[in-house]
């Protein structure tokens, strides 16, 4: 009785406490020409916005941005023939705009100066999440602009020579103005994909410091993807005048910050802009190289070398756009399908002026393969794949989602350790440094746009989301080890709207490259989801005897299977679970197997493991398996997280909870066929 009073009372609050977050509606502002939702600035309901004029000093002002400044974050910057590259990462100079007065920098104008000349400042490691790197709590949880500033140098030759001066920022999450000594060259707005300012006008010359200031907001809103929405406690018996939070309801940590390298970095005026390689299975390779000509500069010719993995030349052409085909090829396989997984060829393109002397020269990694995929699953080089894999973060201690060289290093050690063969970029597009390295090691990924847990379903958000997936599939398209886009995680697609929203987000992601299945990770059931009919295979989240019957372990072999063989016969697509699991905190042991403990963790893969063998021995195309998490992750506070998620089969740190053993027995035996891979963890069960 005491228990159900309390409850009741909780109840109450909790309802009180939900009428008296209003959700505000605020006045757009124009971004460089484009409309945005504005975000708090003051108190109670009442709303400023922030002037454009704020946000894009005068001296840009009328000053248009080519267009493709905010979609296309150019080719990864690299040291080539004519190229050359500083990294700007390091600490940094930081301050936040009070949460109460987001525009004060922009007012005050903290761009025109060093930071430190317009107030205090704190170290800031770049790149890193800003929220962890402190013990302060308003910046772990700050919402609004936080400014960064640091002095570059631009060497002298490429003054001299004339050559384009860019910088470019990995990711910004989530938008972000860049200024160079007090100019604002560009904004950008989402995070996960490359921010690219050409500063070749604004760089003072070679022996004069110039400073670089970036203004980040992480402020999310039902017209950014992810959603979020700004909510006002209005309430002022119960809330200081002017409270507001950022509401979210994905489940990771919303870290902001400048996440990834900042590079600095030169191209020639006339330089290739963007390469596109299509390959087969048989050594065919389509390639198009297309390039920007400076000013005057007409007569240009490309080139194409294709180098093995010992850079010996094996093939040549003399054309922008071709085809080439490579005698004896290598083929690009995944990891424990071919002893030599991961191998990939050098495609350097090279523009030509007219008296045969080089411009531009630029490299990219290809891996030769065919994806193909139908009623009868997903086939790579002619063979089934079978996926075995996991979702993952970005994320770690200190760092957040801070790109770190040694974690990247550390994960793919553990994935390979586990026998996996492929990861989801849950939730967001992973860092170019992680894809790199994916295609090397030959670890297939499902590539995720950012655009997790959708809420609602309108034009202006499909058009936004199209364009994130066509920056994603511009970055990413050459990228062997891409099996896959996934358009969305866990959308709330049995929503009306869903089915023209994501036929339209489907549409355009395919005309940008058909070379690859559209899929997305949905937890709606199969008889209300409204997405699947645009995708050609389908993932699913599922959380039986977690979420749904929370203790009854013995139910999830039947629930996975039958909701997978409802799925298929529904759509006959390929299907495949995309995310299972339990949290389990280290250490914690219950025998029997309770919620929390490793051993539930245990028993809910075994389950899972026993129904994923039942579909793959039915009529089911059963395509593959991916756990959830592979390592625990930092979320939004909850009183259903316990320091963060605990569903990785390893920690935050990288070590193994007991899980990770069963997988890795899995996998392996999966990946060698030698023994029914049940079989081998029998031995974990306590029914036997
Ligand atoms: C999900 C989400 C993932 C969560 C997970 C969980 O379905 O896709 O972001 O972290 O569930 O642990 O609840």
């Amino acid at each position: 009785m005491k228990l159900f009073i309390v409850i009741f009372f909780c109840l109450v609050y909790q309802l009180k406490y939900l009428c008296n977050s209003v959700e505000a509606s605020f006045p757009s502002v124009l971004i460089n020409g484009v409309e945005h939702e504005t975000f708090p600035i003051s108190r109670g309901d009442e709303t400023r916005i922030l002037r454009e004029d704020a946000r894009i000093p005068k001296t840009r002002r009328n000053k248009e941005l080519p267009p493709a400044q905010y979609t296309w974050g150019g080719l990864y910057p690299r040291d080539t023939a004519t190229r050359e590259v500083k990294s700007l990462d390091g600490i940094w100079n930081f301050r936040l705009s009070p949460k109460d007065d987001p525009d004060k920098g922009f007012r005050e104008e903290w761009y025109s100066a060093p930071l430190a000349s317009s107030g205090d400042v704190i170290a800031m490691a770049v790149p890193s999440s800003y929220n962890d790197v402190t013990q302060d709590k308003d910046l772990r949880d700050h919402v609004g602009w936080a400014w960064y500033d640091t002095f570059f140098m631009t060497p002298r030759r490429w003054l001299e020579d004339g050559e384009r001066v860019l910088v470019r920022l990995g990711s910004v999450h989530y938008s972000c103005v860049v200024y160079v000594n007090g100019v604002a060259i560009t904004a950008h707005e989402g995070g996960h994909l490359p921010v690219l300012a050409d500063v070749t006008l604004a760089v003072k010359p070679a022996d004069q410091a110039n400073l670089l200031t970036v203004a980040v907001n992480n402020v999310l809103t039902n017209e950014t993807i992810p959603q979020g929405e700004i909510q006002y406690k209005t309430d002022e018996t119960m809330y200081p005048p002017g409270y507001f939070i950022q509401y979210y309801d994905f489940d990771f940590f919303n870290y902001a910050g400048i996440h990834r390298p900042v590079l600095l970095y030169s191209t020639p005026q006339s330089y290739i802009d963007d390469i596109t390689v299509v390959t087969d299975a048989t050594g065919v390779l389509n390639f198009t190289i297309d390039y920007v000509a400076a000013a005057g500069v007409t007569d240009l010719s490309c080139s194409v070398d294709v180098f093995d993995a010992n850079m010996s030349s094996v093939a040549h052409a003399d054309a922008c756009q071709g085809t080439i085909t490579i005698s004896n090829p290598q083929l690009w396989w995944p990891y424990l399908m071919d002893p030599k997984p991961g191998y990939l060829y050098t495609l350097r393109a090279s523009i030509k002026a007219a008296d045969g002397s080089l411009v531009d020269q630029y490299p990219i990694r290809v891996g030769l393969r065919a994806l193909s995929w139908g009623a009868t699953g997903i086939s790579l080089n002619g063979k089934p794949l079978y996926i075995r894999g996991c979702g993952k973060h970005e994320d770690s201690d200190i760092r957040g989602k801070g790109f770190d060289p040694a974690l990247v290093v550390k994960d793919f050690s553990l994935l390979k350790w586990l026998g996996a063969n492929a990861f989801r970029t849950s939730h967001y597009p992973y860092a170019e440094e992680i894809m790199d390295q994916a295609d090397a090691e030959g670890i297939m990924v499902i590539d995720e746009s950012p655009a997790v847990n959708l809420r609602t379903f309108d034009e202006t958000l499909a058009s936004r989301h199209s364009e994130v997936m066509r920056e994603l599939v511009r970055r990413d398209k050459n990228r062997p080890a891409v099996i896959s886009w996934s358009l969305a995680n866990e959308p709330r697609s049995y929503q009306a709207a869903a089915t023209s929203y994501f036929a339209n987000v489907s549409a355009s992601t395919r005309a940008a490259d058909g070379t690859r299945p559209l899929t997305a990770a949905i937890n709606a059931q199969y008889d209300v989801d409204l997405a699947a009919p645009s995708l050609d295979v389908i993932w699913v989240n599922r959380y039986y005897s977690w979420y749904s019957d929370t203790g009854h372990l013995e139910l999830v072999q039947q629930q996975v299977v039958t909701d997978l063989t409802r799925w298929y016969n529904k759509y006959n697509k390929p299907v495949g679970v995309s995310e299972y699991g339990a949290d389990a905190v280290p250490g914690l042991h219950m025998d029997p197997a309770y919620t929390w403990s490793e051993e539930y963790q245990m028993q809910l893969f075994l389950g899972n493991f026993a129904a994923f063998d039942e579909l793959r021995g039915s009529s089911v195309v059963f395509m593959g398996e991916m756990f959830w998490n592979f390592a625990d992750f930092m979320t939004q506070q909850g009183t259903g997280r316990a320091g963060g998620n605990k569903k990785g089969v390893f920690t935050r740190s990288r070590q193994p909870k007991p899980t990770s053993f069963l997988v890795r027995d899995r996998y392996l035996n999966l990946a060698s066929g030698k023994q029914s891979p049940q079989e081998s963890c029998r031995w974990f069960k306590s029914t036997p």
